[in-house]
């Protein structure tokens, strides 16, 4: 529920419930597919630069000349099934998928308009329920992303400033398309995890009321911040999540559940002139830095018009996912690392324990040459340390600057090698003095 509309009618035990799955998840798949993955980012012979999903609104496509799309959608090679293995396979504990995009076509078989994939397209495919049965099969949780306010192809929806025959009336809008939607996906298809909204646009207090009555229907239901960009009574944030797009904040949002949506190459929906793929040290890099700040990270991939998922992500997802099985403690349910600062070899995420004890991950990017790690800023020593995958022992020291590690042997992956630090109690860290040093200068280290 939106936080500041559940004000007093949520007490942060039972918010703390709410998102705990969450809060352990720490990773899932966003997956944008719909109309706009057929031209892929091509329209008439030319690469729009453009987002892909966005090509009606940059090519400004009238209406009817987009609905053609409808005629050919036909993915034969969209599996859920293989789609939801894919994602626990690469560890991925929650999905998100793109029920209504901004172009207004629903992938999912909607009463309000026949604009959809069941009623106007020859596969007759309702592919929000298909993967909603797939996830449930894998034990993935479910959730969907829906544009309610941008919608370029029913009349009075948000964006479409090229095409008359699309305007109308918002309010009118909003009440028999938009809000009927969202009452549809969390009546119709069982559990709704997530409920993902986009780009807030004329979304009043008013406004949000009504789109919170459906919200109801599934109390446990998560809303991101994107309903609407703010509560103009209180001020506060709509929504339970924050929701950086493409960057990953310096310090995350502290006190603030967080998500980190971004592509696996350029763009969102498939794009075919994107081969600009990060590839899988990146990703596993903004993993660690990620829930190393506390947040999750919702990684996308773009399925192509035929249905099928790009191999680059498949190769990439698949790479996580093998290290997640060795390292996934570093990761799930972990909480954002104590350091002010970050550290020049990588990252640190944490555990408080319920016995009190307290358990370091020091995700180590660059292992050291000369076998010393130092942990500036950290005094409390470990009451034990070791490489998480191995095991092998790592003894640890006080210095003045901080604690100093002797770690064994060679790095024991070849992008992050995790280390465990339990300690007997809380863990005590230098406040985060300013970055002078004794002539006054601010200095700060590569990673800074
Ligand atoms: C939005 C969509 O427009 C886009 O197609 C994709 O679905 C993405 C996940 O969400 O993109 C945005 C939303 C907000 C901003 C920029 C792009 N913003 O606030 O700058």
């Amino acid at each position: 529920m939106s936080e500041s509309l559940q004000s007093g009618r949520e007490t942060e035990q039972e918010r703390d419930a709410r998102m705990g799955w969450w809060r352990e998840a720490r990773y899932g798949m966003f997956i944008h597919f719909g109309l706009f993955s057929i031209p892929a980012g091509e329209w008439k012979g030319r690469d729009v630069p453009t987002y892909s999903e966005w090509i009606m609104n940059k090519a400004e496509i009238p209406v009817a000349e987009y609905a053609k799309l409808a005629d050919q959608f036909n993915p034969v090679n969209f599996d859920a099934g293989a789609i939801a293995r894919l994602a626990k396979e690469a560890g991925m504990k929650y999905l998100v998928i793109t029920a209504k995009h901004h172009d207004g076509f629903a992938i999912f078989k909607t009463a309000v308009t026949s604009f959809n994939s069941v009623d106007s397209t020859p596969c007759r495919r309702d592919f929000v329920r298909e993967l909603a049965e797939a996830c449930a099969n894998e034990g993935i949780r479910f959730g969907v992303y829906y544009s309610h306010a941008q919608d370029w192809y029913h009349r009075g929806g948000a964006g479409n400033n090229w095409d008359p025959t699309q305007q109308g009336d918002y309010d009118t809008y909003l009440d028999t398309i938009a809000i009927p939607q969202v009452e549809e996906l969390l009546s119709q298809y069982g559990p709704i995890s997530v409920l993902w909204y986009d780009t807030p646009r004329f979304v009043t207090p008013e406004r949000v009321a009504r789109f919170e009555t459906v919200h109801a229907l599934q109390p446990e239901i998560i809303v991101n911040n994107r309903l609407a960009s703010f509560d103009a009574q209180s001020g506060a944030t709509v929504g339970d999540t924050e929701t950086p797009e493409n960057f990953i904040p310096a310090n995350g949002y502290p006190g603030r559940d967080w998500e980190c949506c971004m592509t696996m190459n350029d763009n969102w929906g498939f794009k075919a002139s994107d081969s600009n793929w990060k590839g899988t040290k990146i990703l596993l890099h903004n993993l660690s830095d990620i829930v190393s700040k506390g947040g999750n990270f919702l990684l996308n991939i773009g399925p192509k018009a035929d249905g099928s998922v790009p191999t680059e992500s498949i190769n990439s997802l698949r790479a996580i996912g093998t290290w997640l099985r060795l390292n996934g403690e570093a990761v799930y349910g972990t909480v954002a690392g104590p350091f002010a600062r970050r550290m020049d070899w990588g990252r640190v995420s944490r555990l408080t324990n319920p016995d009190g004890t307290s358990t370091l991950y020091l995700h180590v990017w660059e292992w050291p040459k000369d076998g010393t790690l130092k942990v500036p800023g950290l005094r409390s020593l470990p009451a034990s340390g070791k490489v998480l995958v191995s095991g092998a022992s790592v003894a640890s020291k006080a210095t003045s600057e901080g604690v100093e590690l002797t770690l064994p042997g060679e790095a024991a992956d070849p992008i992050i090698s995790v280390i465990v630090l339990e300690f007997a109690g809380d863990i005590s860290i230098d406040s985060p003095a300013p970055l002078l040093d004794d002539q006054g200068r601010i200095v700060l280290s590569p990673y800074d």
